[in-house]
């Protein structure tokens, strides 16, 4: 089969794929390399699809170059939550962790998980065994292969929740790889005889050209950024009741500077299907993205990109191809917003959860405020769960009344007070950026808590420091922390330098548009000035900061991806 294969007109990780003995590769090897902290260069692909992936230390790069030494390698893990729900248990588990082999933090992504940083190679198995141990995993959360499935957080907003969260770990399931290469390397469970290796069903031998992201949203809140998923069913209730889902297809953010062919595109809702349904849409649309994905060039390859090259009635005739049936006209719905509700809320069954607001999704303790510690001594009391958000978030969920007093006591114990915060910074999201992602022109976590201050600053002088504005952050043009959907996004060019882009929806249903280009803070600050007067002065009632600046054409809005400039 190997020799059918024009390798030549391939990207090299498709032979790496195909290679690596269903995922396995030489893992076994580098992780027993004593040498060097690093693990080898096809390893480094391989070990995304087991959650890996290998960095290190950019502040201390300069001088370890100085000292001829190898860079300060360290390797990142991402676990596997759909719906990003963990149990009391599995949190204390992930904080040991955090403390024992990481840099003794939990990062929450924007994707509802976990991510430890700073993982030494020698401490790699043993942490990964520690995660299993907790009955979770960190198979597939990177690489070609569907990632982390997201979906609306708060079981106390809807009592719809508990039929979303399952569909999410029901499709999570469905769509992971067969192999065993995890249990092998990590959990050291006995070697698959290579000659009797196992063949991925969907997959096949070289997995999909490239990553695959899904996500549920409940209407009327679109917390998941439906619109930036690859694929995204959007729930449709009738009578207090999910009668099925609409299927949106082809989002993604991922984009490049000066490259207008690597853009950002909303989701396209082509139809509906009932909930039993879901799984199998789910498993053609992979299947389609697999055949028909650009396998050549990786800058090309996301299903945003399949679509736009057979144009969408094509990708859906496909797709009915593959099913063996038609997708249902889609039904009507809408999105209220993007971002999370925070503070305390009762469900109807009587159940108490705290939205919990996670300054860039690092739950750590800094100073007095010790909101790691906080959670840790929660966890410790209470029997609920901890259900991390796709704004980066933690909610503290399933609460009884009792469970809630315990849970304000520990906060105010740790001075962690919920709800003093402006609706900018409640409304905020950085990707990680520097100092561990290799890929970061410049800061977004560690960075725009500052500049939140002082646009605060701004807003409190026109007495606008309760309104609800999105702003985003990301250290690169990839949009990990989905800036081109934020009212106010910022993209990082190069240290201390940033894109500022405007006009994004509240609700997370229009890309926002380049406004400025490589500013400063000072600049920035400059720029935002005169439209937070105006919009002080001139906003209708209830107009977001995003609809105002299109009204008064400070731009003007993207009304398709491709037309998207950086
Ligand atoms: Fe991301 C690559 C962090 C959500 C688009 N992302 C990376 C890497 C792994 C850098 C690398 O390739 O070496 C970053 C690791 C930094 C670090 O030190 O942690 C990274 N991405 C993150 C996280 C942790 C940001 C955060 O602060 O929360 C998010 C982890 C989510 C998860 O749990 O799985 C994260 N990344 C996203 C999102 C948002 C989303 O999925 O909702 C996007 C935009 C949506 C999309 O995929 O289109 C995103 N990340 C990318 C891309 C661009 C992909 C593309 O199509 O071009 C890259 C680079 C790549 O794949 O080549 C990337
Ligand atoms: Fe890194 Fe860029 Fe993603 Fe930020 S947006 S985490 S800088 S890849």
């Amino acid at each position: 089969m190997s020799d059918t294969i024009n390798w030549e007109a391939l990207s090299e990780v498709e032979k790496l794929k195909y290679e690596s003995n269903y995922l396995r590769g030489t893992l076994v090897e580098s992780l027993a390399d004593p040498i060097t902290g690093a693990i080898a260069p096809g390893d480094t692909q391989i070990s995304k699809f087991h959650g890996i992936y290998q960095q290190f230390d950019r502040d201390l790069d300069k001088e370890r170059k100085r000292q001829k030494l190898e860079p300060a390698y360290s390797f990142l893990i991402r676990v596997r939550m759909p719906g990003g729900v963990a149990t009391t248990q599995q949190w204390l588990q992930m904080d040991t962790l955090s403390d024992k082999y990481a840099n003794g933090t939990l990062k929450v992504t924007t994707r509802q998980t976990f991510q430890l940083h700073g993982v030494l190679k020698k401490n790699l198995k043993t942490t990964m065994k520690g995660i299993n141990k907790a009955l979770l995993d960190t198979i597939a959360t990177c690489g070609d292969v569907n990632r982390n499935v997201m979906c609306h957080p708060n079981p106390a907003e809807s009592s719809l929740y508990k039929e979303i969260v399952e569909l999410a770990g029901k499709i999570s399931e469905h769509l992971l790889p067969k192999t065993k290469a995890y249990h092998e390397i990590w959990l050291d469970k006995k070697l698959v005889d290579s000659s009797k290796i196992e063949v991925e069903p969907l997959y096949k031998d070289r997995y999909l050209p490239r990553k695959f992201k899904l996500g549920i949203a409940l209407p009327p809140y679109n917390d998941v950024d439906i619109f930036s998923q690859d694929l995204g069913f959007i729930a449709i209730v009738e009578k207090s009741k999910i009668v099925g889902y609409n299927v949106a297809v082809g989002g993604g953010l991922g984009s490049t500077f000066a490259m207008p062919e690597a853009y950002p595109r909303l989701a396209d809702v082509i139809g509906f299907c009932e909930s039993n349904q879901v799984v199998d849409v789910a498993e053609k649309v992979v299947a389609v993205q697999r055949d028909h994905g650009d396998r050549k060039n990786r800058k090309q390859a996301r299903l945003k990109y399949t679509i736009d090259r057979l144009g969408l009635e094509k990708f859906k005739d496909e797709l009915h191809n593959y099913l063996g049936h038609n997708l249902e006209a889609p039904k009507k719905f809408s999105f209220s917003r993007n971002g999370d509700r925070l503070g305390w809320k009762q469900g109807a069954d009587g159940k108490w959860s705290l939205t919990l607001f996670v300054e860039g999704g690092r739950v750590r303790d800094k100073d007095k405020f010790k909101l790691k510690t906080a959670l840790k001594e929660i966890a410790e009391l209470i029997d609920g769960q901890f259900i991390l958000t796709a704004n980066q978030n933690v909610i503290v969920a399933n609460l009884s009344d009792i469970d809630k007093k315990v849970v304000n006591e520990r906060l105010k114990a740790n001075r962690v007070a919920p709800g003093k915060i402006s609706g900018l910074r409640k409304n905020s999201i950085a990707c990680v950026a520097l100092n561990t992602c290799p890929l970061a022109f410049a800061e977004a976590e560690r960075y725009l808590p500052t500049l939140v201050s002082k646009i605060e600053t701004v807003l409190e002088e026109y007495n606008l420091t309760k309104e609800e504005i999105v702003i985003r952050m990301t250290g690169c043009p990839n949009g990990c922390g989905r800036p081109y959907l934020a009212e106010i996004g910022f993209v990082g060019k190069s240290i201390g330098h940033y894109n500022l882009y405007l006009g994004g929806s509240f609700n997370g249903d229009r890309l926002n548009t380049l406004y400025k280009e490589t500013l400063t803070e000072e600049q920035i600050l400059n720029e935002l000035k005169p439209i937070i007067a105006d919009y002080a002065k001139n906003k209708k009632t209830k107009e977001h900061f995003g609809d105002f600046v299109i009204r008064k054409a400070y731009v003007k809005a993207i009304l398709k991806g491709s037309d998207f400039r950086h």
